[in-house]
């Protein structure tokens, strides 16, 4: 069932994909998964899977969300045992090369929620980056899923 999923999530990336006329089509978002805030918690993080087929580097600068008043990019380091997450200016995918953005790695981190969200419940991103705008559709998952 949940290989069932990630197959359609990136179908629905590959059609966002075309649709958007300033992205780029080597750049393909796959597993993007928000994790369903914990107790009417404001803010949540996620993860994904970026694929850069270019022969750039993918430099991603920013993300928009409509259901969200600030999204900033994170990484997350550990300081004596301690899981600390700090604000990071870009996120860059090597030359055809893949990046996990996890939790326990640079990720997005979404804040500021408006409105709350379902399990199940599909929230499109756009990632702003040097190779255009990037479109991607997340799923909200409960947290421990991986
Ligand atoms: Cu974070």
């Amino acid at each position: 069932m949940h290989r069932l999923l990630c197959g359609l999530l990136m179908l629905l990336v590959s059609v966002f994909s075309g649709a958007a006329t300033a992205q780029s089509v080597d750049v393909e978002v796959g597993q993007a998964e928000i994790f369903l805030p914990q107790n009417g918690a404001s803010a949540t993080g996620s993860k994904m899977t970026i694929y850069n087929h270019t022969d750039q580097p993918l430099v991603i600068t920013k993300v928009q969300g409509k259901l969200f008043k600030h999204i900033m990019l994170h990484e997350t380091v550990f300081e004596g045992g301690q899981r600390v997450m700090q604000p990071i200016a870009q996120i860059t995918v090597k030359p055809h090369q893949q990046l996990a953005l996890t939790p326990n790695t640079a990720h997005i981190m979404l804040m500021g929620l408006l409105r709350p969200l379902k399990q199940g419940e599909l929230v499109p991103l756009t990632l702003v980056t040097n190779q255009g705008a990037v479109n991607v559709i997340a799923r909200v998952v409960p947290m421990h899923l991986h």
